[in-house]
């Protein structure tokens, strides 16, 4: 789906959002099989930093588990799945209830469906306490997500390294995730490019990512 110029509305709530009009870039970071455009300052300082500490209090926060080298790892890294009742979401093996929506995390859904011109009914928050907590390469093909649909990631906190990887020629391409921006990776990104956050050695301060996601409701239904 085509993006088009988003024009945002300052909307007065408990935290005031999105307060930049904000050009979408139209440079695709992919050279080929996907589309991955990036939005600096969707959200200012300020701001980030009221809803980072939101959120923090307003979910029950778990490490992940995940599988290394066919061995289930507990992270030191934490999630929140968010999301409607009927989404439910399984990866790594471990099936996830959503907890239910704020009104500041729905507001930022509103928002990044105009950017990303798509509904979602889904999130999953991911902490990083420090630049020692990543995430490995993968994609976000699992089944029960709409494989049409964009995922919209939103960047919170410290400046992080985010990487492309193409799964069959391996090509490699990278950019920083900087407070208050947004990714948008548009399908088939996600069939062709694992991507990735990568563990620095740098000392740096919390991160949190929130990606909104498109969860077919019916994926648990026999077919
Ligand atoms: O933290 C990020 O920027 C990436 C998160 C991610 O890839 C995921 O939640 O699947
Ligand atoms: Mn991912």
């Amino acid at each position: 789906m085509k993006l088009t110029q988003p024009h945002y509305r300052a909307i007065n709530m408990q935290i005031q959002l999105f307060e930049k009009t904000q050009a979408p870039s139209h440079h695709n970071l992919l050279s080929k099989d996907g589309c991955a455009y990036y939005y600096p300052e969707v959200i200012d300082e300020v701001s980030s930093k009221q809803l980072f500490d939101k959120l923090i209090e307003s979910f029950d926060w778990q490490p992940d588990q995940i599988y290394l080298f066919g061995k289930k790892v507990t992270t030191q890294r934490k999630v929140a799945w968010v999301g409607d009742a009927n989404c439910s979401y399984t990866y790594s093996g471990i099936k996830k209830q959503p907890q239910l929506w704020t009104s500041e995390l729905l507001l930022i859904k509103t928002q990044m469906e105009e950017i990303a011109q798509w509904k979602f009914n889904s999130c999953l928050l991911n902490l990083y306490h420090n630049g020692n907590e990543g995430m490995g390469w993968h994609s976000g093909n699992e089944t029960e997500l709409d494989s049409t649909a964009p995922i919209a990631s939103l960047s919170l906190g410290a400046t992080r390294k985010f990487a492309f990887k193409h799964k069959l020629d391996k090509s490699v391409s990278s950019l920083f995730l900087e407070n208050g921006s947004v990714l948008i990776m548009q399908s088939p990104t996600q069939e062709f490019w694992n991507h990735s956050l990568p563990k620095t050695k740098r000392p740096l301060p919390a991160r949190m990512n929130l990606t909104f996601r498109a969860i077919n409701p019916n994926h648990e239904l026999p077919k």
